[in-house]
């Protein structure tokens, strides 16, 4: 299977240089729609003209917890089957379909206490030798100021209404600031660089799925109704820092006041009463769902979102996100992204049903 996806490399590279033209106007036009946000919502790759093959229909497949190895569920928390609410009625970015507040019926199902770290993803490539998309396709997104001088200094490209934002030739998960730079150091930080398709082949190779939107909007609540963020209202608690985002003038001044210019250690924040991390911030989480804006208010049991689509509903924000630039650390906030998009700010954990 992931010998056949090398086989195309060359093919997507080829339409790839034509296409990141026309991706861009893409942009520009639709960052123009939504100046509410320059987040990654828009940057999608415009460039798959082959067929692929999918690893699954996640919607599709039942998973058995009794399936998946001892130690992995101890790294997962139970959320017990009941009657829960998503969505808000005070929406503040209404059209990305934060609301209605509506009520959603689960089963009990298991989520990752982490983002996969970059660890956790070695150990899938290094046993299948999976090339993710970044790496096929030749580049992916990297924020200007984490990159050296010189090697902004080779880039001419950027995205236009957000040109913080720089195609980076081998970006990719292993060197997440373009070749010249490494994990070795990272090893416990959420894995980056993956698009949909690879956080779905990882979470089919060790037995689990992707959270549907419902489920990971349920586990970020934390048990709590109505409130902001997985620990309740308050952005700071005590004044401290429970999430990794910006603090200062995005996008020139990054204070770091909360320890960490990039991404943090997944095992670094805990945020609600259910034991997760990082479930809000430091990367943005892909969810099992294709993206629409408009919902209904009726009641839904264990609601998988539409059958089809263009775009993968993301949550969660990432270390990028400031109140006046991007206010998506909030567990009702969502955005979107093709499902063959990667960024060095988005990343995913995975949920088994039980
Ligand atoms: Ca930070
Ligand atoms: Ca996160």
């Amino acid at each position: 299977m992931y010998t056949s996806r090398n086989t195309k490399v060359t093919l997507f590279n080829y339409f790839y240089k034509i296409q990141i033209i026309l991706g861009y106007y893409y942009l520009c036009i639709n960052a123009t729609k939504d100046s509410s946000c320059q987040c990654i919502s828009k940057l999608n790759r415009q460039s798959i003209l082959v067929p692929r093959k999918e690893y699954c229909v996640v919607n599709n497949i039942k998973f058995d917890a009794n399936n998946v190895k001892e130690e992995q569920i101890k790294q997962m928390v139970k959320i017990d089957a009941g009657t829960y609410f998503i969505g808000t009625n005070n929406p503040v970015f209404v059209a990305d379909g934060e609301g209605p507040k509506r009520e959603v019926v689960l089963t009990n199902f298991y989520i990752d206490k982490f983002e996969v770290s970059n660890k956790d993803y070695m150990a899938f490539v290094s046993t299948t030798g999976y090339i993710t998309e970044a790496e096929s396709f030749g580049d992916s997104f990297v924020f200007e100021n984490l990159l050296t001088q010189n090697m902004k200094n080779k880039i001419n490209k950027a995205v236009a209404q957000a040109p913080w934002w720089l195609p980076v030739k081998e970006a990719s998960w292993q060197h997440p600031e373009g070749p010249n730079s490494n994990i070795t150091f990272r090893m416990d930080h959420p894995v980056v660089h993956v698009s949909w398709n690879d956080a779905v082949a990882y979470c089919n190779w060790i037995g689990k799925r992707l959270p549907t939107e419902a489920e990971w909007e349920v586990a970020c609540r934390g048990g709590l109704s109505d409130r902001l963020y997985p620990w309740g209202n308050k952005l700071m608690p005590n004044s401290q820092h429970k999430a990794n985002i910006w603090q200062g003038n995005f996008p020139i001044e990054n204070t770091e006041k909360d320890g960490y210019k990039g991404t943090s250690p997944v095992t670094r924040f805990l945020q609600n009463k259910y034991g997760l991390y990082n479930i809000v911030g430091n990367v943005w989480e892909w969810t099992a769902d294709w993206w629409i804006t408009k919902h209904s208010h009726n009641q839904q049991i264990n609601p998988i979102g539409p059958s089809s689509g263009s775009d993968k509903v993301k949550k969660g924000g990432s270390y990028l996100c400031h109140k006046n630039y991007c206010y998506r650390y909030r567990c009702a906030a969502r955005s979107q992204n093709t499902p063959d998009t990667s960024a060095g700010n988005l990343g995913f954990r995975c949920a088994i049903s039980t």
